[in-house]
Order: C-alpha cells, then sequence, then structure tokens
C-alpha cells in the first residue's frame, strides 16, 4: 500500500537528488550524482519519471556531440528501466548572462538567446516524450522597482510564450508548457510571483489552451497562501498541467523540504484533492506527482536516497489517511451537518432572475441564520485523528 509503484506517477527532477548542498553560505557537501545512476535508483524505488533542465544533463553551451553523448546515456538509462521523462525545462538562472533574467532581461541580446535556449530544449522535450515543458523564471524579476519597466517586461514575456505556442504547434509537439510562479528567490521580487498572476497572465496569451501552472507548495507558502487552495482553483480552471511537490515552514527562504515536512495538514487537504477530489471521489488530478525538493546539505548519499523515498512514502501514507477520513461515517455525518455538500446547490433556481431573486418573500431570518453552528472545527478534528492514525 504504502511501497511507491510506477503506476502512482511519481517523478523527480535530476536537480532534486542531484543537489550538491551549495547555498549561499557554503560549499557542496556531496559529490555530484552521475544521470544514469539517479535514473536507476529512482526507478529501484518506485517512480516511473525524471525530468530535468537541459543544463542539468549537459553543461552550458556543450558542443553538439557532447550533449548528443549525454542524451543517448540518457536514453539507454530510460530503456533499461522503464523511466520515462514527463517534463523537460530549462536553466535560465545560472550562468551570469541570466542575471537580469532571460525572456525579460533589459538586454534584447539576451532574450533572444533565452528563446533560443528555450527553443532547442523544447525540440529535445518533444524528441524524448515529454508532455509538459515547464518555465520558471527566477530571474525574471528585480531588486529596484525603478530598474523594471514591469509592464514591458510582461509584454516580452507575452511575446515568448506566443513563439513557444507557434513553435510546438507547427511542429505538431503534443506538448503544453506549465508557468512556475514564485514570489521571490533568487531575484527580490519575481515577475507572476504567485498563482493566481500567472493564471491572469495566461489569459492574455494568444494560445492560452497549451499553456498552464505548475505550483509548487513551497512557493505559494513563502507567500502566505494556502496551496490546496490555489491548487483547487488551478483545477477549477483546468489549468493543473503539473506540480512541484515539497516542504516549507512559512514564509522565509525557499527550503525545498520533502513533503509532508511542512504543513502537514495542507499536504493532507492537497492529497485528499487530487485523489479524491473529482465529482464521484476519484482523483482530480492524473498527471505526474512530481517532486521538487532538495535532500538537506546535512544528508550523505544514503539519506538522499532516503530523502527521495521519504517524498513517495508520505505521498502514499497520506493518500491512504485521505481515504480513511473520506469513508469514515462520522466524517460524513460531520461534512453534512457542516453544509459542504450543500455548497453545490445554485445560488438561483433554473431561469431565475435578479427579479425573480428581489420579488422572493422567502421568509428568511437573518437572525436566525446567524445563530447556526458549522461545526467545521469537529471537522478539521476528524480529519487531524484521522491524519494521526487515531481513526
Ligand atoms: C526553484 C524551482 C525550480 C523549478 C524548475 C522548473 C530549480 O525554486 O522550483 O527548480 O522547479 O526550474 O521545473
Ligand atoms: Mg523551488
Ligand atoms: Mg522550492
Ligand atoms: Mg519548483
Amino acid at each position: 500500500m504504502v511501497t511507491p509503484t510506477p503506476a502512482d506517477k511519481f517523478s523527480f527532477g535530476l536537480w532534486t537528488v542531484g543537489w550538491q548542498g551549495r547555498d549561499p553560505f557554503g560549499d557542496a557537501t556531496r559529490a555530484e550524482l552521475d544521470a544514469v545512476e539517479a535514473v536507476h535508483r529512482l526507478a529501484e524505488l518506485g517512480a516511473y519519471g525524471l525530468s530535468f533542465h537541459d543544463d542539468d544533463l549537459f553543461p552550458f553551451g556543450a558542443p553538439a556531440a557532447e550533449r548528443g553523448r549525454r542524451i543517448e546515456l540518457l536514453r539507454k538509462a530510460l530503456a533499461e528501466t522503464g523511466m520515462v521523462v514527463p517534463m523537460v525545462t530549462t536553466n535560465l538562472f545560472t550562468h551570469p548572462v541570466f542575471k537580469d533574467g532571460g525572456f525579460t532581461s533589459n538586454d534584447r541580446a539576451v532574450r533572444r538567446f533565452a528563446l533560443r535556449k528555450v527553443l532547442r530544449n523544447v525540440e529535445l522535450a518533444a524528441e524524448l516524450g515529454a508532455r509538459t515543458y515547464v518555465l520558471w523564471g527566477g530571474r525574471e524579476g528585480a531588486e529596484y522597482d525603478s530598474a523594471k519597466d514591469v509592464r514591458a517586461a510582461l509584454d516580452r514575456y507575452r511575446e515568448s510564450l506566443n513563439m513557444l505556442t507557434d513553435f510546438v504547434r507547427d511542429r505538431g509537439y503534443d506538448l503544453r508548457f506549465a508557468i512556475e510562479p514564485k514570489p521571490n528567490e533568487p531575484r527580490g521580487d519575481i515577475l507572476l510571483p504567485t498563482l493566481g498572476h500567472a493564471l491572469a497572465f495566461i489569459t492574455t496569451l494568444e494560445h492560452p489552451e497549451l499553456v498552464g501552472v505548475n505550483p509548487e507548495v513551497g512557493h505559494e507558502q513563502m507567500a502566505g497562501l494556502n496551496f490546496a487552495h490555489g491548487i483547487a482553483q488551478a483545477l477549477w480552471q483546468g489549468k493543473l498541467f503539473h506540480i512541484d511537490l515539497n516542504g516549507q515552514r512559512g514564509i522565509k527562504y525557499d527550503q525545498d523540504l520533502v513533503f509532508g515536512h511542512g504543513d502537514l495538514m495542507n499536504a493532507f487537504s492537497l492529497v485528499d484533492l487530487l485523489e479524491n477530489g473529482g465529482p464521484n471521489g476519484e482523483p482530480a488530478y492524473d498527471g505526474p506527482r512530481h517532486f521538487d525538493y532538495k535532500p538537506s546539505r546535512t544528508e550523505d548519499m544514503s539519506g538522499v536516497w532516503d530523502s527521495a523515498a521519504a517524498n513517495m512514502r508520505t505521498y502514499l501514507l497520506l493518500k491512504e489517511r485521505a481515504r480513511a477520513f473520506r469513508a469514515d461515517p462520522e466524517v460524513q455525518q460531520a461534512l453534512s451537518a457542516a453544509g459542504v455538500g450543500d455548497l453545490r446547490t445554485p445560488t438561483l433556481a433554473a431561469g431565475e432572475g435578479y427579479a425573480d431573486l428581489l420579488a422572493d418573500a422567502d421568509g428568511f431570518d437573518p437572525d436566525r441564520a446567524g445563530e447556526r453552528g458549522y461545526g467545521f472545527v469537529r471537522l478539521n478534528q476528524l480529519a487531524l485523528e484521522h491524519l494521526l492514525g487515531a481513526r
């Protein structure tokens, strides 16, 4: 039950288990991890997929032969293990050329270079059968308000997205884009800082149907937001193309802890939503359960693989707990007393307009209604007890 299998669709970024522990204050604490070994180890642990940035697989600016050699090694590892590449992304943040951004750098030549880098890697993503291409604009932003014309930057962001959707349409690729919002880090303020900003931006594009979001647990929580609520809205708008699962403890730097090692109650609600949130209790999301975490720099390589396994095990434990929560008759009674299901009833009757509503003397007594207790606390305690395995 809590042993991951490929049917669970767990995937990992190569940069996650491959993180060497370098931070702004300290050097690497672990050796480099070979991509082929990562594929084999993750497959053994029960994952089904690997994602990567171009520069995770081959060095920035690698000559064609070296790029090709690394890609062939990856292909061979995938064939040996049955692992897939569901998502690919571009590194537009490490090299100094991107210090003021890629698509929205003030320097036009940098913007053109960034777009070419992405186009080349989109081609590779399609060749490897990826269905989602993530765009995390970590350097798209500013530290100083006077240094960035935000409206012009959004024009340039849109211009880039429109070219990318033209590209996949012309090539006939079965590939969609997913914007990953983040409020800050590494820039002081990043453009498209939250899921809501990204969803609004997408409506301005030429092919909004090809662009969705890749929200990350920690990124929304860094902005003090409720991740499960954000995911519910993304699902509601048909825009949850991909997801970055991890753990974060409050409004501070991007911690990238193991999934569940942060706000556990919200992680429980999230898994319940993803797995049981469909109209008839079926999964509301069928894409990769993708982990974007960092094995803490205190860990050696055995700690890296323990932490990779911990992400999947925690997810499956929460899935099991969420199922028990839904099946409990006392929970069902508490949900009903709280009126949770009643919210699905439209406020207006079929064909009813404002005139009918205004004319409706239904005898409603606001003071009586104001006395109602909703029983939300009892419901939440039941959730917590299921989460703790007490029921
Ligand atoms: C940074 C991130 C990124 C993105 C990645 C796109 C390096 O906070 O979350 O990881 O997830 O670039 O997938
Ligand atoms: Mg992140
Ligand atoms: Mg993070
Ligand atoms: Mg991420």
